[in-house]
């Protein structure tokens, strides 16, 4: 299968092996971040010998907690109360889906940034962020963006070492697939192929689809009807660039504009405390081929005006910014009129 993973993996298997463990994902854990610790806490459980091993999950959205929470009754398995509590001192933190300690929540996995800061491993998808400073072990480190979920990149894992998938892992990391990927939108061969082999082994896909076509929270409605109200159509040529602002749900609010016909979607959400502010936005196909923008690389650029940090793919990104919003929406259209308008 992949040469170059089993390599990784067996490196960070000796190089954990006796030590006490936490594993976790980002913060506002979404279903490829619960699905990619869970599945990765499975594997190192069957293969590490003499290490403590803790599943430790930050908080996450209702929306998320509802699809685990269903998987966790039609599959008769637990997903989310797993964490054993074991009081001990951590050697190794392992993180999933993303490679960026800012979207780590270190005090709601009861542990300090700074007793743990040199020993973080990540296994993640996107774009691997520029700043090395804050990946001492990055020799360990797995990050694979041609992967569209982290669970895909776990799911290998545990197919190389010909580790048995239960009903429960097999839903939940189709979900993962599925939610990660926008049912589909932004898969790729790969991804078809990884789910064929859950269907092969015993995945029910009307289950899934049935948990996935979930009704939406009523704010959340609310959310995407105003941020369809307040959204201001630029236009260079025939692409059509949408800015607009909602309090949350920004992904929901960016995939529904993108839907109605928008090339590059912009959602903002200025905090009510402070000058600190989130920027999420999406890009469909159509625009990523034809004139080769990266948001991912767009939003990590712009963390020297914001002081803040951000990136993710090429066709959906968000960033967290501390100061100056003006004068980075400002460098973000200029950075799409530079790519947009045709030479
Ligand atoms: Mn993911």
């Amino acid at each position: 299968m992949n040469s170059n993973l089993k390599k990784k993996i067996t490196n960070i298997i000796s190089f954990i092996e006796g030590k006490n463990i936490i594993i976790s994902t980002h913060s506002l854990a979404d279903v490829d971040g619960i699905a990619s610790a869970f599945g990765l806490k499975l594997f190192l459980s069957k293969i590490l010998k003499h290490s403590l091993i803790d599943l430790r999950f930050p908080k996450c959205t209702k929306y998320n907690k509802q699809i685990i929470k269903i998987i966790e009754s039609i599959c008769e398995c637990k997903i989310l109360n797993t964490s054993s509590n074991i009081d001990f001192k951590p050697d190794i933190l392992l993180i999933t889906d993303t490679n960026n300690y800012n979207q780590i929540r270190f005090k709601e996995l009861n542990l300090k940034y700074r007793d743990i800061k040199s020993n973080l491993i990540y296994i993640d998808h996107h774009r691997k962020g520029n700043n090395l400073k804050n990946k001492p072990l990055d020799k360990y480190n797995i990050i694979m963006d041609n992967y569209t979920s982290a669970s895909e990149i776990i799911l290998d894992i545990l197919r190389l070492f010909n580790i048995k998938l239960n009903k429960c892992i097999l839903h939940l990391f189709a979900a993962a697939i599925l939610t990660d990927t926008g049912n589909f939108k932004y898969a790729t061969n790969e991804t078809f192929s990884r789910f064929n082999f859950l269907l092969q082994k015993g995945l029910d896909y009307k289950i899934i689809l049935g948990i996935l076509k979930m009704e939406v929270d009523v704010s959340e409605k609310i959310a995407i009807i105003k941020g369809s109200q307040r959204s201001k159509l630029i236009r260079y040529g025939d692409w059509l660039v949408c800015k607009t602002q909602v309090s949350n749900y920004e992904s929901s609010v960016a995939t529904s504009l993108i839907n109605l016909g928008y090339d590059i979607v912009l959602v903002i959400s200025p905090s009510k405390k402070s000058d600190a502010f989130r920027i999420t936005s999406r890009a469909n196909q159509k625009v990523i081929n034809e004139t080769g923008i990266h948001l991912g690389e767009l939003f990590n650029e712009i963390s020297e005006i914001s002081q803040g940090n951000g990136g993710g793919h090429n066709g959906a990104a968000s960033h967290v910014g501390k100061i100056k919003l003006e004068s980075t929406i400002e460098k973000i259209f200029s950075y799409f009129e530079k790519k947009l308008i045709e030479k």
